[in-house]
């Protein structure tokens, strides 16, 4: 959905450069949502990048985020940060360091074993299920912090849970089946969390590919 709404297009607003179903633009994505930050935000095609975010960040990864200033935010780690960190309300503490060890896995050799877990015909040196067998470490490892309390670090929603479980989703929906019957009740409580939440539904609202002479998208809107 668009909006002209005079009120809102006269604020400075930061533009996100994002793809529905990046994990790292979702991680985005949620952060700005529950941090209360409202920003303008531009569909990409991973194959079609648009010429502006290129110019804004060469390396051709989403999430980019352009502050009004013109400041280029562009890992999604920063942009959460960021989001918590221009919030009224922090929906979440600055990460640990227990937490960016944990995240520093997810986005290493996690995310490793699920895009060799999921396009497993692009890695036949192995079959898929030792693959899975690699990720289900990590998972694995969730479980075990995810048995005596309902986040992975406390009673309560942090920058670490919101930064993994968009890729334990993507792994989950590699074979939904092995995922609901896998030996991982506190992990499946966990995840159900975010993907039922509302905040994820928005997050998670399609948008068409963003063009030049678009009106403004706001997101969230
Ligand atoms: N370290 C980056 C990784 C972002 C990333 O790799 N995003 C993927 C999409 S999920 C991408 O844009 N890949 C470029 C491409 O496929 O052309 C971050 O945390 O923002």
């Amino acid at each position: 959905m668009s909006s002209t709404n005079e009120s809102i297009a006269t604020q400075p607003f930061a533009t996100l450069y994002s793809f529905r179903r990046c994990p790292y633009a979702m991680r985005a994505r949620m952060s700005i949502l529950l941090n209360g930050i409202t920003v303008q935000l531009r569909e990409i095609l991973l194959k079609d990048k648009p010429t502006q975010m290129l110019l804004c960040s060469p390396k051709g990864t989403v999430p980019v985020l352009v502050l009004a200033n013109g400041q280029v935010i562009d890992e999604s780690d920063a942009i959460m940060s960021w989001a918590r960190d221009n919030s009224d309300n922090s929906a979440f503490d600055a990460p640990s360091d227990e937490q960016l060890a944990l995240i520093s896995d997810n986005d290493s050799w996690f995310k490793a074993a699920l895009d060799h877990y999921k396009y497993h015909d692009r890695h036949p040196e192995q079959s898929q299920s030792y693959y899975r067998e690699q990720g289900e470490v990590f998972l694995q490892q969730l479980e075990q912090q995810l048995i005596t309390q309902d986040y992975l670090f406390g009673t309560q929603q942090s920058y670490a849970d919101i930064a993994i479980f968009p890729f334990v989703r993507q792994f989950a929906h590699v074979d939904k089946t092995w995922f609901e019957q896998a030996p991982y009740p506190a992990l499946h409580r966990w995840l159900a969390v975010f993907i039922q939440s509302d905040s994820f539904e928005q997050a998670m609202i399609k948008h068409p590919p963003w063009q030049v002479n678009d009106a403004t998208t706001y997101f969230p809107n």
